[in-house]
């Protein structure tokens, strides 16, 4: 049973208030808030068990690598990867992207191909760029249209022998569209190139079957996912993970170190040089937990409700537009109101409690399609309430009027 009531009790910021009104939390998209069994979780490490992991004999190391090795696990068994060294603790998806963008370089030559779609946040763009630079690949575009969805006959028309990779987003931050992603990883493989899925704005919304998607590389953060911040998720195919040279050296990614050579560690230890955020990676292992518990379904469900509540009750108002009007959308909410700069939006429903982005959203590509400077973005989680988006609704009728 999907309890709002008794979910809102498990996050303590929900009580807070913001310039003397309840907050009302719609920032969901740039981070998640944190649940008690979370927050526990971390409180319980640095008071009984914090110790550096994977080198120590005494207990308390192997205390804090057996639960480290339990998260991975945890991770392994939500993304359903086959194995649990395709996992890599990173320390969010900007990291994980560069990560595979760093080493991806060893297979291109001058005049290979990469596809990227029109709907990436910065992240999946700059490191590619910069591969780009140093290897004389192309960067090629999958263009979008007016509702904010991906032009699958573009993309089929771009892919051939040349491409290597391609990357997308599984989830558009900035408008909320879930991209046709099975299509887009089949496609690329009936020409051989790799595919690498940004599912940073997935994964609070579903669960990735990595197997069944048959996808190369999989990124997420887990301070989108109710868990903490600095720490996310990199999954990889073992044949690709083999591959892959070492993005960082130090401690703990060797085999044996010499002045003449170093050999590598085995997975996934390549790929993790130094100590890891050892608290982060056990407490994303506790969010997921967490939303397991709910339901991954059950979450996407009332999300969906709430998408259709407030998407209708914004509509109403006047000269409002909404970006990202595809059928397949999450619980984001892009909009501008005719005449009226969105940061003043942000600023003035802040100051009655209603958390929301504004700006670019670091996807500036999306916003020069719009020919706009930025959106207001509401982006709803589970914990959120449709007595919240009325609350939403009236602090931007009222920035309107006092605007306008
Ligand atoms: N988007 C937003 O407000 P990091 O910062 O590494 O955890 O995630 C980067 C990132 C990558 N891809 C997508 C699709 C994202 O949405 C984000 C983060 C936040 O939309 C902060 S800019």
């Amino acid at each position: 049973m999907f309890d709002i009531n008794k979910i809102r009790e498990d996050f303590p910021i929900l009580k807070r208030k913001v310039n003397g009104y309840p907050l009302v939390y719609f920032d969901n998209a740039a981070t998640s808030q944190t649940p008690k069994q979370v927050i526990d979780c971390i409180v319980d490490y640095y008071s009984n068990y914090n110790a550096n992991i994977h080198r120590g004999v005494h207990s308390l190391s192997q205390e804090a690598t057996d639960k480290y090795e339990q998260a991975r696990n945890k991770i392994r068994g939500h993304f359903n990867a086959a194995r649990s060294y395709e996992i890599i603790f990173t320390s969010g998806t900007t990291h994980g992207i560069n990560l595979v963008a760093n080493g991806f370089g060893s297979f291109l030559k001058e005049g290979d191909e990469l596809i990227v779609s029109a709907m990436e946040h910065h992240s999946n763009i700059v490191p590619w760029q910069m591969l780009c630079e140093r290897t004389g690949a192309i960067l090629k575009v999958i263009p979008m249209d007016e509702n904010g969805e991906l032009i699958m006959s573009s993309y089929k028309e771009l892919l051939n022998e040349n491409t290597k990779l391609v990357f997308c987003n599984h989830i558009s931050n900035a408008l909320g569209t879930v991209n046709p992603i099975e299509e887009i990883i089949q496609l690329a493989h009936n020409v051989g190139a790799a595919v690498l899925i940004d599912g940073a704005q997935a994964c609070p919304h579903l669960k990735p079957d990595v197997q069944k998607l048959d996808v190369d590389f999989y990124v997420a953060s887990a301070h989108k996912m109710c868990g903490p911040t600095g720490v996310g998720v990199l999954y990889g195919k073992e044949e690709w993970l083999n591959k892959l040279p070492p993005y960082q050296g130090g401690g703990e990614m060797i085999a044996e170190v010499t002045f003449e050579k170093t050999t590598y560690a085995d997975l996934p230890h390549k790929f993790e040089a130094g100590t890891p955020n050892i608290c982060g990676g056990i407490a994303f292992g506790a969010a997921i937990d967490y939303l397991n518990s709910i339901g991954m379904e059950e979450i996407m469900a009332w999300e969906h409700e709430l998408l259709e509540y407030a998407t209708k009750a914004l509509e109403e108002i006047e000269g409002l537009r909404i970006y990202g009007t595809s059928k397949h959308k999450t619980s984001v909410i892009s909009f501008n109101i005719e005449g009226v700069h969105p940061y003043d939006i942000g600023t003035i429903v802040d100051k009655l409690g209603v958390a929301v982005r504004t700006g670019h959203h670091c996807a500036q590509p999306i916003m020069d399609y719009f020919k706009i400077p930025g959106t207001v973005r509401a982006s709803f989680a589970f914990y959120n309430t449709k007595e919240e988006i009325d609350v939403l609704v009236a602090a931007v009728k009222k920035a309107h009027l006092m605007l306008a």
